[in-house]
């Protein structure tokens, strides 16, 4: 086999490699993920606020605010977000914290359910704490719609003292495919044409080294 021969075998074979990639990945959908920077929301004076829009279209999905009294996350009008409503006397929504990997999506295990309104991450005063958030990064559900159609994403969310009512929203990301659900802390897989790329950029690698040892060896 001479070298072109051989570098179009090796081309062909990544190609057809990233052409299955490409397979299984049109079947599944896609994430749009956004690492910011992370954002410091601690006990503001009357409160500090962070709104999240993931699809960047001008209309905040979910708004997180801290004050003296608590950290929450606050659903808009076209949202809500996962979590556990207070049994009365007490008002109001605990935002489910959920860990990596834990699937979103339209119905929840009871006790949790889509709230509106607003949620508690962590609330502590004198007597204690509310919420079930505190020393941990972990990620809040939320449900929203884009054009009338329900979309499902997460937001990473760091509380790191029990006692401190405040965090830093970290990342977010939501599924473009209505309806789908999220897993939490999924971030985007390589694209189909990205992978073919890949490939070929490798065995045009491999091909230039190949030419290099046997002009070597001449
Ligand atoms: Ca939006
Ligand atoms: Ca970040």
């Amino acid at each position: 086999m001479n070298g072109s021969t051989w570098f179009c075998f090796r081309l062909t074979r990544w190609v057809i490699l990233g052409a299955f990639a490409s397979q299984a990945s049109l079947s599944s959908a896609e994430i749009v993920f956004q690492d910011i920077e992370d954002v410091p929301l601690f006990r503001g004076f009357p409160y500090v606020f962070y709104s999240v829009d993931f699809n960047q279209d001008g209309t905040e999905d979910a708004v997180f605010r801290s004050s003296e009294a608590e950290f929450r996350v606050i659903s808009t009008p076209t949202s809500e977000i996962a979590g556990l409503v207070s049994p009365p006397p007490n008002i109001g929504n605990n935002a489910r914290p959920f860990h990596t990997g834990e699937m979103i999506e339209s119905s929840l295990t009871d006790p949790w359910s889509w709230n509106s309104g607003e949620s508690t991450l962590i609330a502590c005063r004198d007597i204690g704490c509310l919420g079930f958030w505190g020393s941990n990064i972990d990620y809040v559900g939320v449900q929203f719609t884009i054009d009338g159609n329900t979309h499902y994403g997460w937001v990473e969310v760091e509380v790191p003292f029990i006692g401190v009512n405040g965090g830093y929203v970290r990342s977010f990301a939501y599924e473009t495919e209505v309806g789908a659900p999220i897993i939490a802390g999924a971030i985007p897989e390589p694209s189909a044409s990205v992978l073919i790329l890949i490939g070929i950029g490798v065995a045009i690698t491999f091909h230039r080294r190949r030419k290099r040892r046997n002009k070597a060896l001449q």
